[in-house]
């Protein structure tokens, strides 16, 4: 791949690369180091609004009441990138966080994000937004380059319980782990990766947390089935909705709140 510009807008290469790869990383920045800094920093009041009981993971959809995170998904240099991959037509319909504090025993185990989502066609990509630097010490993301050509796996109960999903692929019989690619990034800076790509990521036994936020994104021909996630709602980035099949999201006029609804669970309608 050839070394990426200083631009939102994806090569012809950088295409290539995450059609044969199912992901894409050596982006520019989204925020600089000051803007992560004041973006991190508002992050309490939106922890403040969790109940007892509740984790940062429950922090799902809340893009829907509070413009801290809906400003962050329709930051117009992540809908660039995106653009480059769904092309002129999408909207995003989820956003939430993967926490992992220092010493946390958190893992994410291998999953294909498609198998969760009641979806068709496969046409999203999700944007990680690396709020802390990450890397192999403090638990980054790990995926298996080429796996979303692979078809779509049929995922087992997860056995290990320190897996914040329960759905699982099981490495050494459903595929090979040895070809995992590394996720590295600064905080500021994000990845791209396909709905059918294999991922998932080990605790974190660092001394440095380790937290993202993930932005979901659609083309508008992407149809998800409410029976069986009822909440879900769509925010048209870019272009026109042509096909119209999803239900627009109210826009969220407070800066921090959390949505009225619970969120499906993962098994019920994915993680995301
Ligand atoms: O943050 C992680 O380690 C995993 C994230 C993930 O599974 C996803 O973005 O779909």
């Amino acid at each position: 791949m050839s070394t990426p510009t200083n631009s939102y807008h994806l090569t012809a290469d950088q295409q290539k690369f995450y059609h044969e790869n199912g992901y894409l990383l050596g982006l520019p920045p989204i925020y600089t180091q000051a803007e992560m800094a004041k973006i991190n920093a508002e992050l309490p009041n939106l922890l403040a609004l969790l109940k007892p009981g509740e984790s940062s993971k429950d922090i799902r959809e809340w893009h829907e009441t509070s413009t801290y995170l809906y400003e962050i998904a329709m930051n117009p240099k992540i809908l660039d990138l995106v653009e480059g991959i769904l092309g002129a037509n999408f909207y995003f319909w989820a956003s939430n966080f993967f926490i992992k504090e220092p010493h946390n025993a958190s893992t994410v185990g291998w999953h294909q994000d498609a198998y969760y989502w009641p979806m068709a066609p496969h046409n999203s990509v999700t944007v990680w937004l690396a709020f802390d630097d990450v890397d192999e010490v403090n638990g980054g993301m790990k995926l298996l380059p080429g796996s979303h050509r692979g078809g779509i796996i049929k995922h087992k109960r997860s056995t290990q319980t320190s897996s914040v999903l329960t759905l699982e692929l099981e490495d050494g019989s459903d595929f090979k782990a040895d070809n995992a690619v590394q996720f590295r990034l600064k905080a500021g800076e994000c990845s791209l990766h396909d709905d059918r790509a294999i991922h998932g990521s080990p605790a974190n036994p660092s001394d440095r947390r380790r937290a993202g936020l993930t932005i979901r994104y659609s083309g508008t021909n992407v149809k998800n089935d409410l029976a069986v996630n009822p909440n879900f709602k769509v925010y048209l980035c870019h272009g026109v909705d042509e096909f119209k099949l999803n239900p627009s999201g109210p826009i969220p006029t407070a800066r921090y709140g959390r949505p009225n609804f619970k969120p499906v669970s993962n098994e019920e309608a994915g993680k995301g």
